[in-house]
């Protein structure tokens, strides 16, 4: 009889919870995937999407084999060819393009795809490599970067509460997060609350399913979090229920920003949110006199003009309250600053300084002629699908003189543009180590079968380039398992005790902080050593969507969809109907000003782009926003492109984050 074997591992995808899994081996076949029971937040479940992991591992699209291109650029037509002979050109082609521009030529973009520390971007994986090469650095700012910065400036650190505290919280803001869609494992520690008397508030634009859930929705104008958040301190200070010894003994400016405050009462607010002024005082009320009060306040906000300011704001809520001195109490945006690995990717190996290009500026660095991109090396991450101006990166992707590798799994868009593909494994076929970024566990992953086809690991695709160039640093060619033993060795506190050794065993560990965890109990990590407020005039930067004139009125926002993940899964039969046909959701008046009816289908469009998508009226929006979501393969979609097409290549205001959630359209029926 076939024995089988169970081996743990970890979700690599970009979502707070990196669930812990099980995969069942048999024949050396993986038979099933399932959530691990005994992991304190995973607990026995996944998601929607990745109950379909096994699935599409499996899947009749995955690259198997080495690519090289035989069409027109964006054609996807490919022959297959041997490793030898994908290395052989990419040698020659970069050896070319080094001599001729120098390292800096190339641009090595890579994505969210996996979270890997060995394999993903947490490590930089690959940038040992990069720098031997003295290649471009690339900057992944397209997530979360200005809500990281505005945290930053408040806390020190974008680090704050260990989410499973929510817990004991006794009031909870669910504030720009869809927390049912975007990282669910958060609800068991919230309905804990529940059951011990919390209410529980979303602050959305949108009612989305986790706004269904809760005790109450402030359906707030996109970009205008800020502005509330002041309010709601205003509240507070009319309460006199500001914590004065907190204050006095563990901020910096408060004097400045007490004005700031004062500057925007209810009413005040209540223009700029579109949230009615009794609803803005009965929250603050609530605030006041609710410790412990947490707020959940995730990547949502952040994707706006002022989104840094937006976060930075909120993060004052508990400088004023005193919540950080309660367990369930402050904010939470992201545990990844509590995590002490930092990767060494050898800095000493640039031949000398070279330029950063930008993530969320892809069209802009492939557009410039001075210092031009000549290769791009896509990993991990699909730019086609999940980029600002979709129009302008596939001009840019279009060009003749380019030479372009993805290294990829499935047949995306950005692969359609590929010189050479290479075939990548998925995560049940390598090692990695991950951290979560909405709790405070390390995770293991140890490969459960070998490969399919030819499929290499990242590593393993860099340690061939690395040979086929003829560099000879030996640290380019560390194993896997080096690689994780060099992570863990950094000798921070938190790690002590947790070996390679340990983490293959168990599959997973808490990092050595004290639980219940008071982030700042030591004081914060900022100059002053105390929480630092905004000064006059700093709490507030509104978004573009009420700065900008001309033709387009509504705000479209384009948030997580349900049964993806950014693009991922955009290719999977089931995942893909259960999303059903993309649609737009629009007010009934705004429609009704238009003459749109429900079920429509609509062209929206500005001037970046246009795109075809169903009309939904639906009072889940308020007049002036629209909503649709990200996810979409561009080829499987009416005319081509994603929603990305219509999303401008601008900044919000710290990091150049991007700005998917604060753009302006307008809709038309089609002719
Ligand atoms: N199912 C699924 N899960 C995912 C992802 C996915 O694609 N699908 N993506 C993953 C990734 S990469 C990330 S970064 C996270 C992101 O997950 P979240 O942090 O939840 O970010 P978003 O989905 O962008 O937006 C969250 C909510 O913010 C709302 N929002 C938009 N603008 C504003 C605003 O101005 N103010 C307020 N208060 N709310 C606003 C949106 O309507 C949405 O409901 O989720 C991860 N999880
Ligand atoms: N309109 C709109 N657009 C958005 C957002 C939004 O809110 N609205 N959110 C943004 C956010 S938060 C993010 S994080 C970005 C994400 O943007 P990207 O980083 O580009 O992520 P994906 O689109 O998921 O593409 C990841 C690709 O990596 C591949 N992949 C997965 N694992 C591996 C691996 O181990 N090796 C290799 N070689 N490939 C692998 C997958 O098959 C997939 O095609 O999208 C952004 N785009
Ligand atoms: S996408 Fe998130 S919720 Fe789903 S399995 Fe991965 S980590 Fe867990
Ligand atoms: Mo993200």
């Amino acid at each position: 009889m076939s024995r089988e074997l169970n081996v743990l591992g970890a979700c690599p995808l970009d979502c707070p919870d990196t669930c812990s899994w099980v995969v069942t081996v048999k024949d050396g076949e993986a038979v099933r995937l399932r959530g691990n029971h005994d992991q304190p937040y995973t607990r026995g479940a996944l998601c929607v999407k990745v109950n379909r992991y096994l699935e599409h591992t499996k899947a009749a699209d995955r690259i198997l084999h080495p690519m090289r291109r035989v069409g027109p650029k964006g054609s996807g037509r490919f022959e297959r060819i041997t490793w030898d002979e994908a290395l052989d050109e990419i040698a020659r082609r970069l050896t070319g393009i080094i001599d001729e521009y120098g390292g800096e030529a190339i641009w090595p973009y890579q994505g969210t795809g996996t979270l890997g520390y060995i394999q993903g971007e947490t490590g930089q994986a690959g940038r040992r490599l990069w720098n031997a090469l003295g290649a471009s650095y690339h900057d992944l700012n397209i997530c979360s970067r200005a809500g990281n910065l505005g945290l930053r400036r408040t806390n020190g650190t974008p680090g704050g509460m260990d989410p499973e505290s929510f817990a004991e919280s006794r009031l909870i803001l669910l504030w720009g997060t869809n927390t049912l869609t975007s990282g669910h494992h958060l609800w068991k520690f919230i309905q804990q609350a529940r059951a011990a008397g919390a209410h529980v508030v979303t602050i959305d634009p949108i009612r989305t399913r986790t706004a269904d859930q809760a005790d109450e929705h402030l359906a707030i104008r996109p970009g205008t979090d800020a502005a509330l958040a002041l309010a709601l301190m205003h509240v507070v200070l009319d309460e006199g229920a500001e914590d004065r010894d907190f204050l006095e003994n563990h901020t910096h400016g408060w004097a400045d920003f007490e004005r700031e405050i004062r500057r925007y009462p209810p009413s005040v607010a209540a223009e700029i949110t579109g949230i009615p002024e009794k609803d803005i005082r009965a929250l603050g009320v609530r605030l006041a006199h609710t410790r412990p009060t947490g707020i959940r306040a995730t990547m949502g906000i952040q994707r706006h003009r002022g989104g840094g300011t937006a976060m930075r704001t909120i993060a004052c809520i508990p400088g004023v309250t005193g919540d950080w001195r309660h367990v369930g109490g402050g904010v939470s945006y992201s545990t990844s600053a509590h995590v002490p690995i930092q990767a060494d990717v050898r800095p000493d190996l640039l031949p000398g300084p070279v330029r950063t290009l930008t993530m969320t500026r892809l069209a802009e660095g492939l557009a410039d002629a001075a210092r031009p991109v000549k290769c791009l090396w896509v990993y991990a991450a699909n730019p086609m699908g999940s980029t600002s101006d979709q129009n302008r990166i596939r001009e840019g992707l279009s060009r003749e003189d380019l030479f372009t590798v993805v290294m990829e799994q499935f047949p995306t868009d950005t692969v359609d543009y590929a010189d050479i593909v290479l075939p990548a494994t998925m995560q049940i076929e390598h090692f990695d180590l991950h951290a979560g970024y909405g709790h405070m566990y390390l995770m293991w992953n140890e490969p459960a079968v070998a490969p399919p086809g030819e499929c290499l690991s990242t590593t393993e695709t860099f340690r061939r380039v690395a040979r086929r160039l003829g560099l000879t640093e030996p640290s380019l060619y560390d194993s896997d398992l080096e690689i994780a033993g060099q992570l863990l060795s950094g000798g921070h506190p938190a790690l002590e005790g947790i070996t390679v050794e340990r983490l293959r065993r168990e599959g997973w560990a808490r990092m050595n902080y004290p639980d219940p965890f008071l982030p700042f109990a030591d004081g914060f990590p900022t100059a002053s050593g105390r929480l630092e407020f905004p000064a006059e005039n700093e709490g507030y930067v509104p978004p573009f969507s009420a700065v900008t004139g001309g033709p387009y009125k509504l705000a479209m926002i384009t948030p997580a969809a349900h049964t993806f993940l950014n693009t991922m899964f955009g290719n999977n039969p089931e995942l893909g109907r259960r999303a059903g046909t993309p649609e737009i959701l629009v007010s009934g008046k705004d429609a009704a000003e238009r003459g749109l009816s429900d079920g429509q289908r609509v062209r929206v469009f500005n001037g970046n782009g246009e795109m075809t998508l169903h009309l939904r009226i639906s009072d889940r929006v308020a007049q002036g926003v629209v909503a649709t979501t990200k996810g979409n393969w561009p080829k499987l979609s009416p005319g081509g492109v994603n929603v990305n097409v219509l999303v401008d290549e601008q900044d919000a205001d710290m990091g150049r984050g991007a700005v998917y959630h604060d753009n302006l359209v307008e809709i038309a029926p089609l002719p």
